[in-house]
């Protein structure tokens, strides 16, 4: 193992324009940068972020005279930027100071490993290397709530492709169905531009999105709810991200100008469920409506095979901020059976990869997750491999920021074959 020779933090813009931090460091003959995102629609749990230019005189005051001449072992060096912190909530340093750190500490042991991303990141988190999964792609096509101007009843509608095998078909088959839904909005709304997440979002003029199913009866135009035979066992399925903490207000779920208490807000998932081929609903609830949750899990259990889509993923995302205590808490409470993971909730990779560890003993579904501001970065799809999991949330395939995910994953696949 050789000792960090270089670490400086510099800024660099993230897909919304805004400022954030770039970390490289450089150890032997080799030097590894990590970049990182950032929230819009964050659970009031996350490792807080500091403004670009304090994490950034953090790292290069604070944090590099201490690191250089360590070892590059990520939990090592994790284990004492906790320390350095001293805080619950990285509120000192800043999450983003200490995770571009972390995550550069990672590419460079990785390097000096002379192991690809994903591989290293696979014997880290002690995992078999016998299986060789792919993500299924969870792929946010439709952008509302706190991340485009459409007047959409939930923050994120995507569809979810593969079989875990691969990434080559699912992507072609992404890329083919997003032009095709351009066309039928184009058709329908005269501009459409992009939300932040690289997926369609027409701002409406007058009532604009009038019914909860009306976005689904837009995707229902792709042609994707009856199992199709061109796209066989490919048939990708919807996924919502409600991101419910935005419309929850005095108790109620406020959705297009209509209330709804969490019971009526139930039974809507339950019945879009039977109508519509949706396999996920995340943060369905607020942040801490545990209880709701819970019911919704325990009914979409019963529904079984009378949901269109036949399983049915009820996800936390605020609800669990990848924080080891709160998924424990989500376990306990039987609230979810799947988890998102966003390094950046918690800032660090040791911290990321315990979630992980719990959330799958628990034998919940594991999504990696973007982040609305993102770079190009591409760590979370060496992460999503790395640690088996089921889904990855990388948004639509329409902006660099984004299609960074999908190229390395695609060349993960390549790296596989070796
Ligand atoms: C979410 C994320 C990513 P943001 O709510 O799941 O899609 O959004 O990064 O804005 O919190
Ligand atoms: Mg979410």
């Amino acid at each position: 193992m050789k000792t960090i020779q270089k670490c400086s933090a510099y800024k660099i813009k993230n897909s919304r324009g805004e400022e954030t931090i770039e970390v490289e460091m450089s150890a032997g003959d080799f030097s590894a940068t990590a970049s990182v995102p950032s929230g819009k629609s964050r659970g009031s749990k996350e490792a807080v972020a500091l403004p670009a230019n304090e994490a950034i005189k953090n790292v290069n005051e604070i944090i590099a005279p201490k690191i250089i001449g360590k070892e590059t072992d990520v939990f090592e060096i994790d284990k004492f930027l906790l320390e350095l912190d001293g805080t619950e909530n990285k509120s000192n340093l800043g999450a983003n100071a200490v995770l571009g750190v972390s995550i550069a500490t990672l590419k460079l042991s990785a390097k000096l490993a002379g192991e690809p991303l994903w591989q290293h990141i696979q014997s880290l988190s002690s995992r078999s290397t016998q299986s060789r999964n792919f993500p299924h792609l969870f792929a946010n096509v439709l952008n509302g709530g706190a991340h485009g101007e459409f007047n959409l009843p939930f923050q994120e509608y995507m569809l979810v492709l593969g079989n875990g095998s691969s990434v080559v078909e699912p992507f072609k088959q992404l890329q083919v169905l997003f032009e095709k839904l351009g066309e039928i909005l184009r058709e329908k709304y005269d501009a459409v531009p992009m939300g932040d997440e690289g997926g369609y979002s027409p701002k409406i003029a007058g009532a604009g999105i009038k019914g909860i199913e009306e976005p689904f009866e837009i995707l229902n135009h792709l042609g994707l709810g009856a199992p199709s035979k061109s796209l066989g066992a490919w048939s990708p399925k919807w996924a919502v991200d409600a991101a419910a903490s935005g419309f929850y207000k005095n108790a109620y779920y406020e959705i297009l100008d209509q209330k709804y208490s969490s019971d009526e807000l139930l039974e809507i998932y339950k019945n879009l469920v039977r109508k519509f081929p949706i396999t996920g609903l995340e943060d369905p609830f607020a942040e801490n409506d545990f209880e709701a949750f819970t019911s919704l899990t325990k009914k979409m259990k019963n529904l079984g095979t009378r949901c269109l889509s036949g399983e049915v993923l009820v996800v936390g995302d605020d609800l669990t901020t990848t924080n080891s205590k709160m998924i424990k808490k989500a376990v306990l409470e039987k609230s979810i059976n799947a988890v998102i993971i966003k390094p950046n909730q918690i800032g660090t990779v040791s911290e990321t990869l315990e979630a992980v560890k719990i959330a799958r003993e628990a034998g919940l579904k594991i999504i990696v997750s973007h982040r609305s501001g993102e770079t190009m970065d591409s760590f979370i799809a060496d992460l999503a491999v790395g640690v088996g999991a089921y889904g990855i949330k990388a948004g639509a395939p329409s902006q660099p920021e984004r299609t960074a995910k999908y190229e390395r994953l695609l060349e993960i696949e390549k790296e596989m074959k070796k």
